[in-house]
């Protein structure tokens, strides 16, 4: 067997010192696209995870947390690499991570830690830097998925988040006892097109989900808000609402690739096998023959699309949460849970109907803040709650710092260890930077842009084929609605903010084009 081969490397440790098991286990868990609005600890309206509430009630829950690129294959860079997307050379999702410079695992294993990594990868190249590594090929299915590993690529039967966690299981339990382990486990879910275990089809069926405040944004005085294509109102009738050809008489989705550009069909129902898309089928025909009977429109029509994207959504969520409990099971079991940092992160925020919009690339805060839940009962008190500012940029440092190993000066994040110690630095950052790249290529037509967020407000500053500027005050304006750039009060404050976002691209060396 081809994961055999694998497996004795990760067991044997082979080329790497060998050091007492002093140091942490880090089990590392960042799924796709969830937001923190779907998660109880931080807010309880959609849905209850109890797992996810447990890690932040035994652990940290982080309020500041954020992504300094909102999109999936630049954040897996940021946390590798511990470096912002203009020099780790990954800014959008068109480009391949490049394998072969310096990466967090390979320090980590440098360090004496076995490195694994299941699950989601989407870089395009292959994983360096990792004692064992078995990987959903590209975005991944949820369905029955293909896996790659050193040795080829095999199909395994089930539901993604379910067999992400067997395989993470699995490398746990062929793991080499005497070393530590950075264990990376990236699930596919809740990405797009939302695909929900069938055991959870049922879930959520009746429930009325309370529309976001924002909802019906007019986007007034913020022109790139007006020019994306995100919508919910322009999701895919066939590929987003598992509708079929036979419920509706044409496609009115644009589903995030412009109205120029043919019609995204994705036959999810492929992915099933026949007994799979027996159970599939009778959930979603009555789904179906209800939405052909009662030929919604205008305002009626849009509100059964965010009813349909919030119970698809959030039944995946529901898998990712009992993942999550299954792994702290195991570590329970296993006399593990003392000695195991447990991260429960996502590549970045998402929309769950604010702004209209499901998706993430903008800089607003749904999309920019990531959830974050740390457990170590070793360093950190049970049920804390950070408001310090933290990056995924900042997890490379911060797990180098857990493993006793030197912090490369050309990382720019930080170790936060003091912050969960509860020890916060005093001249711990006060602002963060962002860029955004993915424009005018790829997907919803997000314009490129950069900022600065602070504690109280957010500077954006929306560049290309645009030239706008956007101000905030959170404290006033949490929502995001009222674009203050042109209030003559806050010409003190743009202006400090101006001069924080120059100091910023200065310090992490980012040019503008
Ligand atoms: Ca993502």
């Amino acid at each position: 067997m081809c994961w055999l081969v694998n497996l004795c490397l990760w067991q044997i440790g082979i080329g790497q010192e060998n050091q007492p098991s002093i140091r942490p286990n880090i089990l590392f868990i960042m799924s796709d696209d969830h937001a923190r609005q779907a998660i109880s600890s931080y807010d309880s309206t959609l849905i209850r995870t109890p797992n996810l509430d447990r890690l932040a009630q035994e652990g940290m829950r982080f309020t500041n947390s954020f992504v300094t690129n909102s999109i999936c294959s630049p954040s897996r860079a940021v946390l590798l690499t511990g470096k912002y997307s203009h020099k780790n050379g990954l800014r959008d999702n068109r480009d391949t991570f490049d394998g072969s410079q310096q990466t967090m695992p390979k320090r980590m294993r440098a360090a004496g830690y076995q490195t694994a990594i299941i699950g989601k990868w989407h870089l395009k190249s292959e994983p360096t830097g990792f004692d064992t590594w078995d990987v959903l090929k590209g975005q991944g299915q949820y369905y029955n998925p293909l896996f790659l590993n050193p040795d080829g690529k095999r199909q395994i039967e089930g539901y993604a988040t379910d067999i992400i966690t067997d395989l993470a299981i699995e490398t746990l339990e062929n793991r080499n006892k005497s070393k530590p382990f950075l264990l990376l486990v990236h699930h596919k879910a809740p990405h797009r097109n939302w695909v929900p275990n069938l055991k959870h089809l049922d879930k959520f069926k009746d429930t009325q989900f309370p529309l976001p405040p924002t909802f019906f944004d007019d986007y007034k005085n913020r022109a790139a808000a007006a020019q994306a294509d995100m919508r919910i109102d322009d999701m895919f009738l066939y590929s987003d609402f598992k509708l079929q050809d036979e419920d509706f008489a044409v496609e009115t989705g644009s589903g995030g690739k412009g109205s120029a550009v043919p019609r995204l069909k994705l036959n999810y129902r492929a992915e099933l096998n026949d007994e799979q898309r027996k159970i599939w089928d009778a959930h979603y025909d009555q789904m179906r023959a209800e939405f052909r009977e009662a030929k919604l429109t205008g305002k009626d029509l849009l509100e059964w699309k965010y009813q349909r994207y919030m119970r698809d959504y959030l039944r995946c969520i529901l898998s990712v949460d009992e993942n999550v409990g299954r792994l702290l099971d195991y570590l329970d079991a296993n006399g593990m849970a003392e000695n195991t940092l447990v991260v429960y992160t996502s590549d970045q925020g998402f929309y769950l109907g604010e702004h209209g919009w499901y998706d993430k690339r903008f800089m607003y805060e749904e999309s920019l803040s990531m959830p974050l839940l740390i457990r170590y009962p070793r360093e950190i008190k049970a049920g804390q709650v950070s408001h310090d500012i933290v990056l995924n940029l900042d997890f490379a440092a911060t797990f180098l710092d857990f493993a006793g190993a030197a912090i490369p000066d050309d990382m720019q994040g930080e170790s936060f260890r003091a912050i969960l110690q509860g020890k916060t630095p005093i001249n711990w950052r006060s602002s963060m930077y962002y860029h955004y790249y993915e424009y005018p290529h790829g997907w919803h037509m997000v314009k490129r842009h950069y900022g600065v967020r602070t504690k109280q407000y957010k500077l954006i500053h929306f560049y290309n084929d645009i030239d706008t500027w956007e101000l905030y005050d959170l404290r006033t304006d949490p929502i995001e609605i009222n674009n203050l750039i042109g209030d003559p009060d806050y010409a003190g404050v743009i202006d400090a903010l101006k001069v924080e976002l120059q100091r910023l691209q200065g310090k992490y060396e980012d040019r503008v084009e």
